[in-house]
């Protein structure tokens, strides 16, 4: 899963960048592109269950985010004002700017309205320029592909409406609408970045809640040791870090669930939407796995660590023998039997 750090200038994408590489797993910094950091998802039910284990290897979830370079188009032009890079992500986290620092009064609700108004602009010129396309296709006399038009047209109307188009599912989730990495199709997760002695959340209108960060204090978080990061946040008064419930909000914007796998060797959790048939969950472990699917063994993770054993878990009758369209729920333990 990789989400794009987004927002107006100087929001603090990148201090909040440098919070989340800093703190742990790789940074990698693109060619040209975008610094990327891959980052575990803290787990604590996966530590539980590598207790139990003790496998050779514990892998957590993982999820990308990127820090796009500004783009190097005029800022004249709103086709090319953000990064192309947000295209091809999964979802977008917006940075809103809630500290001075000597760049004036902040105004995260207003910035709020106007990055949402940018995206819907540039998700209208894509729409528009896809359209006109097609025209000029029909004008040369090639056949054109009604439904795609019907499609591009209903997204005109709701743009021009200034209706996201998240909020049509049907619409976004369509295999022909799927390639054009509409922005406003993307799940949006919203963060406001806090004066480093303010942890209250910013008044942003109905229905908006965000994840509160304070990016400066948490760079500075991520240089330090375990041991003084614990001694700092104790003295800020910081219980968790900010960085997790990023991560945390990160999986609920996406509407995604962990299940996990175990044995001897590895223990490990794997990320997947929410109402993934079993099969597809498989997949994701290995291609074989879903080519080849028999039947999966499904656990209750709390279950197992309460019973101690899958043996136990089986004799009490726990254990569920499940076919390709069973749906997992978050937090399972998945076996998969198969044959290619
Ligand atoms: N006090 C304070 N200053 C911050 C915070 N986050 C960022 N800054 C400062 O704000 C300025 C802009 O931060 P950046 O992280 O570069 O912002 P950005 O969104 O990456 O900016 P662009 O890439 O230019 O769009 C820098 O001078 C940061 O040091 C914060 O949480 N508190
Ligand atoms: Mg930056």
């Amino acid at each position: 899963m990789r989400l794009a750090l987004c927002g107006l200038p100087s929001g603090g994408k990148s201090t909040l960048f440098a919070a989340l590489s800093g703190r742990r797993g790789g940074m990698e910094r693109g060619r040209g592109g975008s610094d990327t950091a891959i980052l575990p998802v803290p787990d604590p039910r996966l530590d539980a269950l590598s207790d139990l284990y003790k496998p050779k290897k514990t892998i957590y979830a993982q999820v990308t985010y990127l820090d796009p370079p500004a783009p190097a188009g005029g800022a004249d032009d709103p086709a090319t004002r953000l990064p192309q890079e947000l295209k091809q992500v999964d979802g977008l986290v917006l940075v809103l700017r809630n500290f001075d620092a000597g760049l004036g009064a902040p105004t995260p609700a207003e910035d709020l309205r106007a990055f949402a108004e940018e995206m819907l602009l540039a998700d209208l010129i894509t729409v528009e320029r896809r359209l006109e396309r097609i025209a000029a296709e029909r004008q040369r006399g090639r056949s054109t592909d009604g439904e795609e038009i019907a499609l591009l047209e209903q997204a005109r109307g709701l743009l021009e409406a200034e209706e996201p188009l998240r909020d049509t599912p049907e619409l976004v989730g369509h295999v022909k609408m799927r390639g054009f990495g509409l922005l406003t199709s993307k799940p949006l997760m919203v963060v406001a970045n806090n004066a480093d002695d303010d942890p209250e959340p910013p008044e942003l209108g109905p229905g908006v809640e965000p994840v509160v960060v304070r990016a400066a204090i948490e760079a500075e978080l991520a240089e330090l040791d375990d041991e003084e990061r614990s001694e700092f946040m104790a003295d800020l008064g910081l219980t968790d870090s900010a960085l997790d419930r990023l991560i945390a909000a990160s999986y609920r914007t996406l509407d995604l669930i962990s299940f996990f796998t175990v044995g001897a060797d590895e223990v490990r959790a794997w990320t997947i939407k929410r109402g993934t048939p079993a099969v597809q969950a498989a997949g994701v472990i290995h291609s074989d796995l879903e080519r080849g699917y028999i039947r999966g063994e499904v656990m209750d993770h709390a279950e197992l660590l309460s019973h101690g054993s899958e043996a136990a878990l089986k004799k009490a009758g726990l254990v569920k023998v499940v076919g390709k369209d069973f749906v997992l729920s978050d937090g399972q333990v998945f076996h998969v039997l198969f044959n290619v």
